[in-house]
Parts: structure tokens; sequence; C-alpha cells
């Protein structure tokens, strides 16, 4: 998994993290959520931004408005500035706390797109490596970064598709699967692949 807690319980402004990880969307909530579960985690972990009003505004200095679906019910209540992935009823949502406490943090390693177009072969990936969607926590990763960016197109990802089976840079493999697939393909129109 590619959601990585801080080894550490640390004051919210403390963290570590090279990407703290935010809850922006329906698709980073549940991402978080399937992470969490499967390292059975019961835990609230600190997650990225800080809360003013009806306003999110992230340590990169992006913002959104408040979105409370994003937050357990009766939840933001005004309690504080920071905000906690908080572990209630059995789930995790956003809540807004008091930034004056200790626990872990959630930060993450998620792919970025590159910076510029290109085909397929020629793609130079600021990160060094191609993305490789090998499962579904792969392919919501690859949907989280693309809604994070408020992007609408589609990206080139990593592997060329013969028959049933994907080859992956360096030689790896998998079976195709449909349910990484648009409805109705693979439909053999081609080797390359792309989140389209
Ligand atoms: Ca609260």
């Amino acid at each position: 998994s590619a959601l990585i807690a801080s080894t550490e319980a640390v004051f919210p402004f403390d963290n570590q993290c090279k990407s703290p990880y935010k809850v922006n969307s329906q698709a980073s909530l549940n991402w978080a959520r399937h992470a969490l579960q499967q390292n059975g985690e019961n835990r609230s972990f600190w997650v990225d931004g800080t809360i003013s009003g009806s306003t999110i505004t992230f340590s990169d200095g992006s913002t959104m408005s408040v979105d409370s679906s994003l937050f357990h019910s009766n939840e933001q209540n005004g309690s504080g500035q920071c905000l906690h992935l908080w572990w209630y009823n059995n789930d995790w949502k956003l809540d807004d706390t008091t930034c004056d406490y200790n626990q872990k943090y959630l930060c993450a390693d998620l792919p970025r797109p590159s910076s510029s177009t290109a085909h397929p072969a020629n793609a130079q990936c600021d990160s060094g490596s191609l993305f490789q969607v090998v499962d579904q926590n792969d392919l919501e990763r690859g949907q989280i970064v693309i809604k994070t960016n408020g992007e609408n197109r589609s990206f080139w990802v990593d592997g060329s598709i013969s028959g049933n089976t994907i080859t992956f840079t360096g030689g790896s493999t998998i079976l195709v699967y449909s349910e990484l697939f648009q409805p109705n393909e693979p439909n053999g129109s081609g080797s390359c692949l792309h989140l389209w």
C-alpha cells in the first residue's frame, strides 16, 4: 500500500511527510479507509489541511470548500482548526479538532502526472518510473491523483497488452481483469494502455 502512517505520534504541524495526505474527495476518503482497514488500524490520523469557516487550506496552499459528506455526522462543529480522520462508530471520516495533541499522521506516496504530453514510448516521468495499474488500489490511486489535479484528460500508464496479458516495463506480467477497465474494454484496439 502506498499510504504511509508516520511512525511516531506527532503534533499536526510537525509531520514529516513528503506528501501529506489530502482527503479532498470521496475517492481519497474511500482509499484511505480501505488502506487503513487493510492495515488493521483502529485509530485516528492527522491529515493535511486546516479549516477555517467553510474553507479548507492544504499545506501546498490549495483550498477547497468544506464538503460535509467527507465528515462524520454533526461535524465540522468548529471545535478546532486541524483535521483528522477520526475513527468513530467503526469508520473513518473527517473531523475538525484542536491542534494541541499527538497522534500519527497520514502521508501518501501518490503518482504524479508528467509535465508534458508524449507518445507512450517517449514518456518521461519526473518520478523516474511509469505508473503501473496492477490492482484496484492502483486504479483508485490513479483516479485520486487525476481528481486532485482537476484533470479531465486521459493518461498513459505503464504496460502493453496482448491477448489477456499485460507486460510492464521491466518484464513483469499480469493477467487482464476487466474490473480495471472501462465497460466493453479491452477491445483489441491497440497494445498501449491509458487511464481513459
Ligand atoms: Ca469537531
